[in-house]
C-alpha cells in the first residue's frame, strides 16, 4: 500500500511510514493560555462544546504550537447521554453532573441522538475544524466506551463506581439494556462524525480496568467489539483506536476480539512488554506518563526517548497514557515532540 501523506493514517493502515505519528490526549485544554481565552469568551465548558466556531478553534490550537500529526475533535464523552435526554452540567473544579438512569423506565425513556441539536452542533465542529488543518494532519473523532458512559449515567458524577459495578455484578436487565443502547447510539454518533469528515475514531473506555474477569469480557470487550464490527461494516476504511484504560495483560484479548486498528495503552503497562506480547505486530498508542510532563523539559524528553526506544515507529502512535494535566508547561510538550523526532531521525533505517 502506498503512503496516504498522513503519518497517523499510514501507521494505522500498515502503509509505509514517513515518520512516527504524535498527538496528545487532551491536547486542547486549560494548560494552553489560548484555550483559556476562548473558553472564557464562550462561557461554560458545555457552551464551548456546542459552539462550533469556538470548538473548532480550540481543536486546531495545539497544531499551531506543535509539530503533531492529529487534531482531535473538541467535545466530551458525555455529549452522548446529553443528546439522549439527560441533564448535564460541568461545575468548575468538580467535574460533570449528569442526570441518572437506574431502572428500566429510565432506560426506555432515553432518546435516539439522531436529529438532536447536539449531534448537529458536533458535526458542524468537525466540518469547520477539518477545513482548518494542514494536509498531513488527520482528524480524529471520538466517543466514550459503553461501560464508561454507563458509569456516569448510573452514578451521575465522577465516583469510584461502586454502584455501577454492583449493578454489573447483579447483571440487572436494565443495565444490560443500557449497554446495548449505548452501543447503538455510539455507533450512530461516530458514523455521523465520519460523514462530517473525521478520518480516524477513538473510543475512550476510561474505566475499563474497574471491571475484572467475566464482567470485563461481557461489558467492556464484547460491547467495544460489537461497536467495531458495526462501524467496520458501515465505514470499512476508517481505522478505529480502542483505549480501554487499565486492561493491562487483557489488551491482547481486546485486540483479537475487536479487530481494531490500534490499542491505546495506559502508562501503568510497560510499552516494551506490550510491544512484545500484544497481538502480532499490533499498532499501539501511548503511553508516556502525563506526570512526567510536570517534571519539565529535560525529564519529559528523556522519558519520551525511552518510550520511543521500546517500540518501532512503524507500529507506534506516540501519545500519553492519559490526558495532559493542567499545569503542564506548553514548552514541555514542544520538547517531547522534538526529542522523539530527533531520536527517530537518528535511528531511521536507511
Ligand atoms: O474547560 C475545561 O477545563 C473542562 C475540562 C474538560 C475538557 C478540556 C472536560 C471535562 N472535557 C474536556 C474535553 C475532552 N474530554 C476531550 C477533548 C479533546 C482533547 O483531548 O483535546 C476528550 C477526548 C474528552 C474525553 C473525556 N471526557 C473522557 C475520556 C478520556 C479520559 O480523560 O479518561 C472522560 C472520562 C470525560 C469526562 C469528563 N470531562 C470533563 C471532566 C472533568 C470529566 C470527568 C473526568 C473524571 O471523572 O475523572
Amino acid at each position: 500500500m502506498s503512503s496516504t501523506g498522513k503519518p497517523l493514517l499510514d501507521v494505522l493502515r500498515c502503509s509505509p511510514v514517513t515518520r512516527r505519528p504524535i498527538w496528545f490526549m487532551r491536547q486542547a485544554g486549560r494548560y494552553l493560555p489560548e484555550y483559556r481565552k476562548v473558553r472564557e469568551q464562550a462561557g461554560s465548558f458545555l457552551e464551548l462544546c456546542y459552539n462550533p466556531a469556538a470548538a473548532a478553534e480550540v481543536t486546531v490550537q495545539p497544531l499551531r504550537r506543535f509539530d503533531i500529526d492529529a487534531a482531535i475533535l473538541f467535545a466530551d464523552i458525555l455529549v452522548v447521554p446529553h443528546a439522549m435526554g439527560l441533564d448535564l452540567r460541568f461545575e468548575d473544579g468538580e467535574g460533570p453532573l449528569l442526570g441518572t438512569v437506574r431502572d428500566v423506565q429510565e432506560v426506555n425513556a432515553l432518546k435516539q441522538l439522531e436529529n438532536s441539536w447536539q449531534l448537529k452542533s458536533i458535526c458542524e465542529t468537525v466540518a469547520l475544524a477539518s477545513e482548518g488543518i494542514a494536509k498531513h494532519v488527520a482528524m480524529i473523532g471520538f466517543c466514550g466506551g459503553p461501560w464508561t458512559v454507563a458509569c456516569y449515567m448510573i452514578e451521575g458524577k465522577s465516583s469510584d463506581w461502586q454502584f455501577a459495578k454492583l449493578v454489573a455484578y447483579r447483571r440487572e436487565s436494565w443495565f444490560i439494556r443500557l449497554i446495548e443502547r449505548l452501543v447503538e447510539e455510539s455507533v450512530e454518533y461516530l458514523s455521523a462524525q465520519i460523514d462530517a469528515g473525521v478520518e480516524v475514531v477513538q473510543v475512550f473506555d476510561s474505566w475499563a480496568g474497574e471491571l475484572t474477569g467475566r464482567l470485563r469480557r461481557e461489558f467492556v470487550i464484547a460491547p467495544l467489539s460489537e461497536m467495531t464490527r458495526r462501524l467496520h461494516e458501515r465505514h470499512p476504511n476508517v481505522p478505529i483506536i480502542l483505549f480501554a484504560k487499565g486492561l493491562g495483560t487483557d489488551h491482547g484479548t481486546l485486540a483479537e476480539a475487536s479487530k481494531c486498528a490500534a490499542l491505546g495503552i495506559e502508562a501503568e503497562l510497560s510499552m516494551s512488554w506490550a510491544a512484545g506480547n500484544i497481538g502480532h505486530e499490533m499498532v499501539l498508542q501511548g503511553n508516556l506518563d502525563p506526570i512526567s510532563l510536570l517534571g519539565g523539559e529535560q525529564i519529559a524528553a528523556s522519558e519520551a526517548v525511552e518510550l520511543a526506544k521500546a517500540i518501532p515507529s512503524y507500529r507506534h502512535i506516540f501519545n500519553l497514557g492519559h490526558g495532559i494535566k493542567v499545569g503542564t508547561a506548553p514548552e514541555t510538550i514542544g520538547a517531547v515532540v522534538e526529542a522523539v523526532r530527533n531520536w527517530d531521525r537518528a535511528h531511521a533505517s536507511p
